[in-house]
């Protein structure tokens, strides 16, 4: 019997190394559903509960493995789901491929049911390769440049394959004739370095600053050592963006931790007196957090050279990969023998650590979100992956969880959507099933996709060697992140209407689909429920009853935050006494003796 055309795609997937889809099946895709069966032992598929978490673990399969992740859906309402996770993993620059059916080439134009003009809808979150394929021997070179594209891009490419094509037979090699095309599978990443010259002035310009500061980002991920070298010859302090928070251990006395509104007041120290500025593998979009232009001079090195000099005025900007571009940097640079700058630097780091643990132990009502996250500490293992979801979660996430690069650690960095924190735990579980996961979850988020999602890690973790898979839920009846910006954007206090949302029992939840969970009410059970979570045999949510109003404080604040902040609490929030309350005990930490 000969092979399908929708066999062969997969055949065709499995010899460019995919090994894993993530979907949910529809009539648009019916023949390579069907055909998954027969390939069932050289790809695994994962069922989920909504497409957008498919193409959410796509994503985070991307940042777990540096593979392709691969995602499956139906025509129409199925390619349509997908879309917010993969413009997730567009705007991280992560290699994912999308396959959408659509419907039979006979009935295009016709304005058939769920007849959606594919092509058009995803030009722009694949722009690199969005290819519907109308013959069979298309699928071959389909296949191979949409999976290598996506490699060598970075980026999100699509393939819309319709459903009778899929059915047909396969062509896998095009006749040899004018017109055809005979592709191979393959990429390989390459040593990209800048040129000798180049490298030698971003060393002069290193050597000649007095006050280095660094900034690193997912591009410097498995480059901690050089950059721990580069940085001690220079006498460099180290900011991490939120998405290169594993490039550096936040232990080191260097290590200024996170960036940005949620970052830390030594990155802003750092940023704010330096006088020469390193970024490397970022694209941390905040100016305003870093030096002032004119007041630095500026090296970046970024792999895309579209990224290089857009968020501050570098005076040299390098095409290069981190790693092989720092280790021939550093033997060009001199040992600095000044260290005052560094020292200065590492004392704002020791008093800020000290600053997070009496904000962490600070009372609330009835339980204060730092406390969760720096008692964490204590148990994350070494191998642990992470993901944050987008809410209050992704501020203690940056600031008081220390992480190094043993472990891997995510969230969706740049489309900041809501719903990646329990879909990336999943995926991780997939990835290295013998490490633990964990998600850092705003209920609402729970509420929008992480709750149904727990179904899918209940139908597989007996398959992973280490079941553990733990859900943190910040349970403050509340969308807190955006109550806070509009408290301190537009002066606007809590509007009820909008901002609550319902009690769930997060952990009854999950007990009730056959997974594991406690609800933590008080603080003293804190230490006990993470213990737990640990040991546990399956997945486990933790469910912690948190005080929506500790303030999620940046940095910095600016006296027109300050005046909105108080105009918001003076038009009637309904959380002013607890704010006020909190507020200041969070803040006068800040300025009690010996600081
Ligand atoms: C899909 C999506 N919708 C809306 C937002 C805007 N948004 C960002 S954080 C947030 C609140 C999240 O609430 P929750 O998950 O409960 O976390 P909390 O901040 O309360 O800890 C909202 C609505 C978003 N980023 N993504
Ligand atoms: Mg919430």
């Amino acid at each position: 019997m000969s092979q399908s055309t929708a066999e062969f795609l997969l055949e065709r997937l499995h010899a460019n190394g995919v090994r894993r889809i993530f979907g949910y099946p529809g009539d648009g895709i019916n023949a390579i559903v069907g055909a998954l069966e027969h390939f069932k032992d050289r790809i695994e598929f994962v069922q989920v509960r909504h497409e957008e978490m498919a193409a959410f673990m796509a994503c985070a399969h991307a940042k777990w493995t540096g593979e392709v992740g691969v995602c499956l859906a139906t025509s129409g309402p199925g390619a349509i789901h997908l879309l917010n996770g993969l413009y997730d993993a567009k705007l991280d620059h992560q290699p994912v491929l999308a396959i959408v059916g659509q419907q039979s080439r006979m009935a295009l134009g016709g304005n058939y049911q769920q007849e959606v003009d594919l092509q058009t809808v995803f030009k722009d979150v694949a722009p690199e390769y969005c290819q519907m394929a109308i013959d069979a021997a298309q699928i071959r070179h389909l296949v191979d440049r949409a999976h290598r594209i996506a490699l060598d891009q970075r980026s999100v490419t699509c393939l819309i394959v319709p459903n009778d094509l899929a059915e047909e037979d396969a062509v896998p090699n095009p006749p040899s004739k004018h017109g055809t095309i005979h592709s191979s599978p393959g990429w390989r990443q390459s040593r990209i370095v800048p040129q000798q010259s180049d490298l030698e002035q971003a060393a002069e310009i290193l050597n000649a600053g007095e006050k280095v500061a660094i900034l690193v980002g997912q591009g410097a991920l498995g480059a901690h050592e050089q950059v721990m070298e580069l940085a001690d010859k220079l006498g460099a302090g180290v900011a991490k963006a939120l998405l290169g928070k594993a490039v550096l251990d936040d232990d080191l006395s260097y290590c200024t931790g996170s960036i940005g509104l949620l970052g830390t007041k030594p990155s802003w120290t750092l940023m704010n007196e330096c006088d020469t500025f390193l970024m490397v593998g970022s694209s941390f979009p905040y100016s305003e957090f870093l030096p002032e232009p004119g007041k630095a001079r500026g090296v970046q090195i970024d792999i895309d050279g579209r990224m290089l000099n857009i968020r501050f005025p570098m005076e040299l900007g390098l095409v290069g990969d981190s790693k092989a571009t720092l280790e021939e940097l550093t033997p060009l640079l001199h040992h600095k023998a000044d260290r005052s700058w560094r020292e200065h630097i590492e004392q704002e780091i020791v008093d800020w650590w000290r600053l997070m643990e009496e904000r962490a132990m600070q009372e609330a009502d009835p339980i204060n979100p730092q406390r969760l996250f720096w008692e964490l500490n204590k148990y994350l293992p070494d191998d642990a992956i992470i993901s944050s979801d987008s809410g209050s979660s992704a501020n203690w996430y940056a600031r008081d969880v220390k992480v190094k690069p043993s472990n891997l650690a995510s969230l969706s960095g740049t489309l900041a959507t809501m719903g990646p924190g329990v879909p990336y735990a999943i995926a991780a579980k997939f990835a290295h099933p013998g490490r633990p996961a964990l998600a850092l979850v705003g209920d609402g988020a729970m509420q929008m996709n992480g709750m149904a999602e727990l179904i899918t890690a209940a139908k597989y973790y007996e398959r992973w060697s280490d079941p553990r898979l733990i859900v943190l839920v910040l349970n403050n009846h509340d969308l807190n992140q955006v109550t806070w910006e509009q408290r301190a954007m537009e002066g606007d206090p809590k509007n009820p209407m909008t901002q609550t949302i319902p009690d769930v029992r997060y952990a009854d939840f999950a007990k009730l689909i056959g997974l594991d969970g406690v609800r933590v009410e008080s603080p003293d059970r804190i230490d006990a429920a993470w213990d737990e979570a640990f040991s546990a045999d399956r997945p486990f949510v933790i469910d912690a009853r948190v005080d929506p109003n500790v303030p999620p404080l940046p940095p910095h604040i600016t006296v027109e935050q300050a005046q909105h902040l108080m105009h918001a609490l003076r038009k009637g929030d309904p959380d002013t006494r607890a704010i006020m309350n909190q507020s200041f005990k969070q803040k006068v930490l800040e300025f009690l003796p010996g600081r």
